[in-house]
């Protein structure tokens, strides 16, 4: 029999394209370029599966019309909101995604973020580099503690518990958090994290703040003008969940009128697009989407995707099946 045609839209870690190979009629992506509209299209009107990543934007326009040859589309990557569900479960589409593997790892970012913000690294690598450091001396950049602090978690789900972790237990941070869907009791005790009713009774008492909520509809601008105004005015935010989930523009006001502390983003509404605004600030840090980017993590993500497909073409239900 035939093996199945997947389409890989960007480069993948060499394990893993070669896991694909070994299995698919694979077409993958050695020069790296994201994959346009009509590509995409023509990945799924010519392909059993395609393979997209965060930066292709599976849309109705996408999925939509005639033709659709492909039954699934095998995403790397934990988050989903860059494609339509609706459209693609239209279209006849099962989709996966890739939980659990990267959760470390994001976290991982999440503490860096936090810790560099609040202790000016960012901005102490540049003085170095530009070697305009002219020496110790006690005043100089002196920025705020970490230890012992409130860190308040948007949405308590696997990478937020395992930030909670490393925060709680590395750090000897309280933990509060809001989550409309939260976790069982015992999962709360173990990090000693208390439950806020609201989301804004989190932004009001946190040091930390730290967004773990899915991006998309429902949470776009969820942390507007309004709510970045409850922050306490030493407090500072943290985004490796998804750039659309805070006002962009919001958030700049807030800094540039020292309404907070600082902010440490890894994720950006239109990224790779960064608001030049914010690569003026020193009180801001910033990093390229890196929150799953080891290479073990992203390895186990590819393996991920190839065990998904491997159980749909063999009839079976794969793992993580999203819709
Ligand atoms: C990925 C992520 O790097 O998994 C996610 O949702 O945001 C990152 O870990 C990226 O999305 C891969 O598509």
């Amino acid at each position: 029999m035939a093996k199945p045609r997947i389409v890989v839209t960007r480069r993948w870690p060499a394990q893993v394209e070669s896991a694909l190979t070994e299995r698919y009629d694979a077409t993958l992506n050695d020069s790296d370029t994201p994959l346009s509209v009509e590509e995409l299209q023509a990945a799924l009107r010519s392909a059993d599966a395609v393979c997209p990543t965060v930066c292709d934007r599976i849309s109705a326009e996408v999925l939509g019309g005639s033709g659709v040859k492909a039954r699934i589309l095998g995403n790397f990557g934990v988050g989903y909101n860059h494609i339509d569900l609706e459209a693609a479960k239209k279209a006849g589409l099962v989709v996966t995604n890739t939980p659990e593997v990267l959760t470390d790892c994001t976290a991982d970012i999440a503490m860096t973020l936090m810790l560099m913000v609040a202790r000016r690294a960012g901005e102490g690598e540049r003085h170095v580099r530009s070697k305009a450091w002219s020496g110790w001396r006690p005043t100089h950049m002196m920025g705020t503690k970490v230890t012992g602090k409130v860190l308040g978690l948007i949405g308590f789900g696997r990478i937020a518990q395992a930030m909670a972790r490393k925060a709680h237990f590395g750090f000897g941070m309280k933990i509060i958090f809001h989550d409309p869907f939260p976790p069982a009791g015992e999962i709360c005790n173990a990090v000693g994290a208390v439950r806020c009713d609201s989301l804004d009774e989190v932004l009001r008492d946190a040091d930390f703040v730290s967004l773990h909520c899915p991006g998309g509809k429902e949470t776009y601008h969820l942390l507007n003008a309004e709510r970045i105004g409850l922050m306490k005015r030493s407090a500072y935010l943290v985004n490796t969940a998804r750039g659309d989930v805070v006002d962009a523009q919001a958030l700049i006001g807030a800094l540039q009128d020292h309404r907070i502390a600082g902010a440490g983003l890894d994720v950006y509404e239109g990224e790779p697009a960064v608001p030049a605004a914010l690569l003026e600030m020193d009180n801001v840090v910033l990093l390229p989407h890196l929150g799953s980017a080891s290479l073990e993590t992203r390895v186990a993500m590819g393996m991920r995707v190839v065990a998904n497909l491997d159980a749909f073409f063999a009839g079976r239900e794969p793992r993580d099946r999203v819709v």
